[in-house]
């Protein structure tokens, strides 16, 4: 997998040519393997348990508001059936997020939804039998907690976190919700292991994407029904890391976060964490839904015509704990927090300049580097000079990517990249 941000638009398949390439993996007999590497797949491949069929579903699904959770002003900015957590609001908080300050991103809005009358249904042509849609294998709640569970810290941040930067920094026009940087949260998350639900399922050999669906209603978008909200992910993936969380923080997942259970893809745009999942399409050929093809692709001048590939892994960014305008006294001493994180590996090294970016100095890092969470830095500051300035932190990761001064754009705004340059002024 190439990193987002580093690509140079010649290496970045086109969405035919990507297509091409998964049909020709599929008939290679190796279109699972999509962006990981043949030895990891087959140890991900070594155990296949006999399948487990379930008794018969049914589904609650009420409509609440866009959102459930109070959303104080102070916490958060709302932007339509979304709400942005405010970095200030971050100060002091540890590592994770609380839950009540996280951020949600909502295409429709939030079904409260009952676990005693949940099922996940898994049916398609790449598990063995071939259970069709409406006769599929089933998992009720209880079901899921009986199995082995896991656990593990990992922020969810949307592709378009950052995105009103594109437009205040480099004076682009992109479409989509204006977020500035909170559209980032970090939890620890508790539940079982995709792969082995796939497995109780009877994944068949020849199986290549599982595409999850949410239970919130359709999404509509110019007049039209795309349906519910879904996107396919590579089996290879899926088998790796992907958990199916019903415990966020050490409580059961919020309504606004996709109780009772949502999907929960570590180190990928946040559209691949489908929330209150309630089936899976298990298929023997690659799959598509608007979600990997008209959005969450690259499209723009620097990108093929038919877009990059789908978006997977998150880009790098850092951000000050801080409002916009935070106002420091002059002549005193003061401490800078902020956080920094990558897709593609730990953050390793944060550098800040408190000038408007003409001297830097290395930030003090407070959390082990570790890869799909961020790492808490603080600089000291004595400012002298009085009025208004720039903050900005650039964040290195352990892949070697470093944050760039202009990102690359796409007429989507996603996966902004640069140096954040935050305003504050000194009094
Ligand atoms: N079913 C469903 N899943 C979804 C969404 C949605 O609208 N419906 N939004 C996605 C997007 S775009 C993001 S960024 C994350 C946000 O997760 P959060 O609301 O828990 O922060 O959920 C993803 N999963
Ligand atoms: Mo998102």
């Amino acid at each position: 997998m190439t990193p987002p941000g580093t690509t140079s638009p010649a290496a970045r398949p086109d969405e035919t040519a990507y297509d091409r390439r998964r049909l020709r993996q599929w008939l290679a007999g190796d279109a699972r393997a999509d962006g990981v590497s043949r030895r990891r797949m087959l140890t991900l491949l070594a155990a296949t348990a006999a399948a487990t069929t379930l008794p018969a579903p049914r589904t609650a699904h009420a409509a609440a508001g866009p959102i459930v959770k109070p959303l104080p002003p102070e916490w958060f900015i709302q932007r339509g059936t979304n709400a942005e957590t405010r970095w200030e609001a971050l100060r002091g908080t540890g590592h994770h997020t609380p839950n009540d300050r996280f951020f949600v991103r909502n295409h429709t809005a939030t079904p409260v939804l009952d676990a005693g009358d949940w099922r996940l249904r898994l049916w398609g042509d790449g598990l063995r039998g071939t259970p069709a849609e409406d006769r599929p294998v089933e998992f009720g709640y209880d079901d899921l907690r009986a199995l082995p569970s896991v656990t593990r810290t990992a922020f969810v941040e949307c592709a378009g976190n950052g995105r009103s930067h594109y437009t205040t920094q480099q004076g682009e026009t992109v479409s989509g919700t204006a977020w500035t940087l909170g559209a980032i949260g970090v939890a620890r998350w508790r539940g079982v292991r995709l792969a082995d639900v796939l497995r109780r399922a009877g994944l068949a050999r020849h199986a290549v994407d599982v595409q999850p669906r949410g239970l919130d209603a359709e999404y509509v978008s110019g007049g039209e029904s795309l349906g519910r909200v879904r996107r396919p992910l590579p089996l290879a993936k899926a088998l790796d890391d992907v958990l199916l969380a019903y415990e966020m923080n050490g409580e059961p997942l919020p309504y606004d976060h996709g109780y009772p259970v949502r999907v929960l893809v570590p180190s990928w745009v946040g559209i691949a964490s489908i929330k209150w999942v309630g089936d899976i399409q298990v298929s023997a050929q690659p799959l598509f839904s608007p979600w990997n093809t008209q959005f969450y692709r690259l499209f723009g001048p620097a990108h093929p015509p038919e877009g990059s590939a789908p978006l997977t892994r998150q880009t790098l960014k850092s951000a000050f704990e801080l409002a916009d305008g935070a106002t420091f006294a002059a002549g005193r001493g003061h401490v800078l927090h902020g956080r920094s994180w990558s897709g593609a590996g730990g953050v390793a090294r944060v550098d800040v300049s408190t000038d408007g970016g003409t001297t830097w100095r290395r930030a003090n890092l407070h959390d082990r580097p570790r890869a799909g969470t961020w790492t808490r830095w603080s600089v000291p500051w004595r400012p002298t000079g009085r009025g208004a300035t720039h903050l900005l932190a650039r964040a290195t990761d352990t892949a070697g990517r470093r944050q760039p001064d202009v990102s690359v754009p796409n007429t989507q705004g996603y996966l902004f990249d640069a140096v954040v340059r935050h305003p504050v002024t000194v009094i």
